[in-house]
């Protein structure tokens, strides 16, 4: 009996173990051949002596000018980021003190290639009232750089870090306790991507390329209401800040919309697309967890936890987006029509805000979909 077990045994752990022909899990799907470990730096030189290059960013849905794959030497990325404190219309007459990089809710997206460095120079201007800094989650290094880039009004900064991991990655303020949870609830916070240099792989580790991308950024608001019920206002961001403190203890926020304010991205500020155009949709939340699914379609391709050096998943309903990360999805779209992008949370999403509409140009496919009979009264 025993020797027909072990046999048995081993052949089926023998089989369970074969990789598959493609690669394997966990694999480095940007270079197939090797077996690059994660723990292996690789060494372009001294940065001090690399080549500068300048990105002018944009403010979101957009991404800055980027090439998607690049044959260059890992080069210096240089980005300024203005920090900006600023009244904010986040539903009709709802008005917080948002405080923001760039100007925008949430800051602008950051495009970099796998060990390209980024420099940034943060500035401060005098007329905000608080200190602000930036912790990277790409960054390498206490705090994602907060410690020394902490800025005062009337200071700037400029500091540099090694993006060594591929993938989109949350950047937010964190000035140190209760101040982290208010300034990026207030907004600031953002998101940049680290693309493998030889560009996005599917899941068979074939470069995809992508006709558009777009960043959607969740944000949770926290509005003090006063003893009639109404959503007050501030004549300075930290007037409101001890109010704030005591709606976080009910975890319940106020407001909760894609791109700063309700409707940022519905109706004529809907995002557009072609039928045959892959997008790429980059979606964070720096704070909250939230789960995202596209009405009508589907994430041919999502980098679960924002991971471009892993084996993407395919053909995903809805996708989880974990509190403090980032996640990007590629889909084709293969039909004309308006989706809806958004918060799977429905009350999230329809009560509160957190959707955005991508309106697609095309003929319609009926081997995809056709109606065989409208609305009649029943036989
Ligand atoms: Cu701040």
């Amino acid at each position: 009996m025993k020797k027909l077990i072990i046999p048995v045994l081993c052949c089926f752990l023998y089989s369970c173990n074969q990789p598959e022909p493609s690669y394997q899990t966990n694999q480095n799907v940007n270079e197939p051949n090797s077996r690059n470990s994660v723990f292996t730096l690789s060494d372009d030189g001294n940065p001090d002596d690399l080549k500068h290059v300048k990105s002018e960013l944009v403010a979101p849905p957009f991404f800055p000018e980027h090439e998607q794959s690049v044959s260059r030497d890992p080069v210096v990325v240089d980005i300024t980021m203005t920090i900006v404190e600023k009244e904010l219309e986040i539903a009709p007459g709802v008005k917080i003190w948002a405080l923001t990089f760039d100007g925008s809710v949430p800051g602008p997206m950051i495009v970099v290639h796998q060990n390209d460095h980024v420099q940034l120079t943060l500035i401060n201007p005098s007329t905000n009232s608080l200190a602000h800094n930036i912790d990277f989650h790409a960054a390498t290094g206490a705090m994602g750089g907060g410690d020394i880039s902490m800025v005062s009004p009337g200071q700037q900064v400029t500091f540099r870090f090694k993006a060594t991991k591929a993938g989109v990655f949350v950047y937010h303020c964190a000035p140190g306790g209760l101040m982290v949870p208010l300034h990026v609830t207030l907004g600031m916070n953002g998101a940049i991507m680290v693309l493998p240099r030889d560009g996005l792989k599917d899941e068979n580790g074939n470069e995809v390329v992508y006709d558009k991308a777009y960043y959607v950024g969740e944000q949770d608001y926290y509005v003090p209401k006063d003893s009639t019920g109404k959503f007050k206002t501030y004549e300075t961001p930290s007037r409101g800040f001890g109010d704030m403190a005591t709606v976080y203890k009910s975890l319940t926020p106020s407001h909760i919309v894609f791109n700063g304010v309700t409707g940022s991205l519905t109706g004529n500020n809907a995002l557009t697309a072609d039928v045959g155009d892959k997008v790429l949709f980059v979606t964070s939340q720096a704070n909250r967890d939230t789960r995202i699914h596209l009405i009508g379609g589907h994430a041919d391709l999502v980098w679960l936890g924002g991971s471009f050096n892993d084996r993407p998943a395919t053909n995903y309903e809805t996708w989880s987006v974990v509190g403090g990360s980032a996640v990007a999805m590629l889909y084709q779209f293969r039909q004309p029509g308006t989706y809806t992008y958004l918060n799977h949370n429905l009350i999230e999403a329809v009560v509160f805000g957190a959707l955005a509409e991508v309106k697609v140009e095309g003929e319609w496919d009926d081997n995809l979909m056709k109606q065989i009979s409208k609305p009649e009264a029943i036989e």
